[in-house]
């Protein structure tokens, strides 16, 4: 089943989301195949916003990534990485729609509560890069989720 790498951002640990976020993404019907904090240092950060170096506002995305905390999370499910990007919604949180997760609990477009993987290459990257082969876990869930042909 599709994986996909979400992390909850140091202004959702700070403001007491971790766990409205992780919630959020339970209640979909998502399965968790990995959970950890990790302190993201300056090397991870140049490494995952490899695309945004050059950018004017980079210096200060790495000082607000590195300050403080995370939470790395794998979620996995049937399209996981479209269907999570669509809960997510737009990157600058005040454009974002009612109901996705930016658009209910963030106002930045640099504080926005969460990163999660923008497409499936990027998503097998991004699980690597932050959990080692031991720390993603398979289990089995009831068959409450998806339809027999779904599978
Ligand atoms: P995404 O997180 O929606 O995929 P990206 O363009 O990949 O958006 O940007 C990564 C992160 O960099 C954003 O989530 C946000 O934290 C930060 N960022 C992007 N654009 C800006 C900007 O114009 N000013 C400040 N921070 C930005
Ligand atoms: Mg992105």
């Amino acid at each position: 089943m599709e994986k996909t790498l979400i992390l909850i951002k140091p202004d959702a640990v700070q403001r007491e989301l971790v766990g409205t976020v992780i919630s959020r993404f339970e209640r979909k019907g998502f399965t968790i195949a990995g959970l950890k904090m990790i302190h993201m240092d300056g090397n991870l950060a140049k490494e995952h916003y490899s695309h945004l170096v050059e950018k004017s506002f980079y210096p200060g995305l790495e000082e607000f990534m590195t300050h403080q905390p995370i939470v790395a999370m794998v979620i996995e499910g049937k399209d996981a990485v479209e269907v999570v990007r669509k809960m997510v919604g737009k990157t600058n949180a005040r454009e974002a729609d009612p109901g996705t997760i930016r658009g209910d609990y963030s106002l930045s477009v640099s504080k926005n509560t969460i990163h999660a993987s923008d497409s499936k290459e990027t998503a097998e990257k991004e699980v690597k890069r932050f959990f080692k082969p031991e720390e993603i876990f398979s289990y089995k869930k009831s068959s409450y989720y998806y339809s027999e042909d779904e599978l």
